[in-house]
């Protein structure tokens, strides 16, 4: 019986030689899903025997930030310069061990930024210290992948990513499921699939489905398949950082710019453009400061309500906690409002800084 790795490296081997085209479609599709399951297994294996100590950080505050890079970029003097931590900071490789964590505050939210050690080549097989580096991301609601004037090994981070089920700045694949006792594998689709019906289903018997309802919400590539019928991914933002611009000439920094132009450009030993990466990590993140008013006075600036992500009404009667009664309307003022004083309700999206009052029966 070959071992886990030999049965990995020979289905990658296949892979890479098996060409691409509507004949190999449904081969390649459940070698795919093969070689995910192989994964997983191996994951699993190894996690048991490998955990211990500093190998994952306790989630805190309002959201959490993890910093990636190769050694030496600059991750633990960005952590000391944006927050009250003080992890070891040296001109030689590997400096940080074991993930480092810290709180920034920002628009009254406290975000946690998490220093990890250098990711190298490998490290979704454990190399250097690679597995605490996954373990972190995994907890992550954005990475911040920090590159210095080396920028060709950005590809080198994301593959190691990949392979280790971490995918970038993608929305969790949009299917539904329903498992049945007969049937067999019923696919449709709301939109025009390229996928042959052959290709999906031989994905689907691979993850052991045979009889199922299946609704494909939108065009699935055998690859975007795989990781929807897989239980480990993880889907998480990015934000792209360019270190040591001071060490720049203009023309290198220029051209760099135009390379990345959604790149957040800094030193974090000088302090610069720290401002701007506060602000993207806040806007990245979906934070919104929302002001209450109660009627007829002025609105509280002092303290807002931090929200993220989809932010209605409802969230905000949500967030205020306390027991008013019911929601009778309520009166937005700020980007959100169509005219100052909008009466709305719990459905209305808010914007950054609107300005809310309640009424409750
Ligand atoms: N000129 C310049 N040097 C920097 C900057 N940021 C960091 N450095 C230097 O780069 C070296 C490595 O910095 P660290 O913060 O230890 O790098 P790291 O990414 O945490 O490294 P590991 O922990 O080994 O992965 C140190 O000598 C820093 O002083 C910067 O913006 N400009
Ligand atoms: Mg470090």
């Amino acid at each position: 019986m070959p071992t886990i790795d030999e049965q990995i490296a020979e289905t990658e081997d296949l892979l890479k030689r098996t060409k691409r085209n509507k004949a190999t479609e449904h081969y390649i599709g459940t070698m795919l899903a093969r070689l995910s399951k192989l994964r997983a297994l191996k994951e699993h294996k190894s996690s048991g025997r490998k955990s211990g100590p500093g190998y994952s950080v306790k989630k805190r505050g309002d959201a959490t930030v993890v910093l990636i890079g190769f050694p030496s970029v600059g991750k633990s003097t960005l952590l000391n310069a944006l927050t009250s931590a003080k992890s070891k900071v040296a001109p030689y490789d590997f400096t940080t061990i074991k993930a480092i964590p810290g709180m920034m505050n920002y628009n009254g939210a406290s975000i946690q930024l998490i220093d990890a050690p250098g990711i190298i080549r490998e490290a979704a097989l454990g190399k250097g210290r690679g597995r605490e580096v996954i373990s972190v991301v995994r907890n992550a609601d954005l990475i911040l992948i920090m590159l210095d004037d080396k920028v060709k090994r950005l590809p080198v981070i994301k593959k190691e990513l990949y392979n280790a089920n971490i995918r970038l700045d993608e929305a969790p694949p949009r299917i539904t499921i329903k498992k049945d006792v007969k049937g067999g594998l019923i696919i449709d689709s709301l939109v025009k699939q390229d996928l042959s019906v052959d290709s999906i289903k031989s994905v689907f018997r691979e993850f052991s489905y045979v009889n199922a309802k299946v609704l494909l919400k939108e065009k699935f590539t055998l690859e975007r398949l795989v990781d929807a019928l897989s239980r480990n991914r993880k889907y998480v933002k990015v934000l792209l950082l360019i270190n040591k611009i001071d060490l720049m000439s203009k023309s290198l920094l220029h051209r760099i710019k135009k390379q990345f132009p959604n790149a957040v450009f800094i030193s974090a030993e000088k302090e610069l453009g720290l401002d701007e990466l506060r602000d993207g990590i806040w806007v990245v993140l979906g934070f919104m400061r929302i002001y209450m008013k109660k009627s007829g006075a002025e609105p509280d600036y002092e303290e807002p309500l931090i929200l993220r992500g989809k932010v209605t009404v409802r969230e905000v009667v949500k967030g205020i906690r306390k027991s008013h009664g019911n929601l009778i309307n309520a009166q937005v003022w700020g980007k959100s409002a169509k005219f100052p004083g909008q009466k709305v309700g719990l459905k209305h999206k808010l914007m950054d800084e609107d300005v809310v009052t309640l009424y409750f029966k």
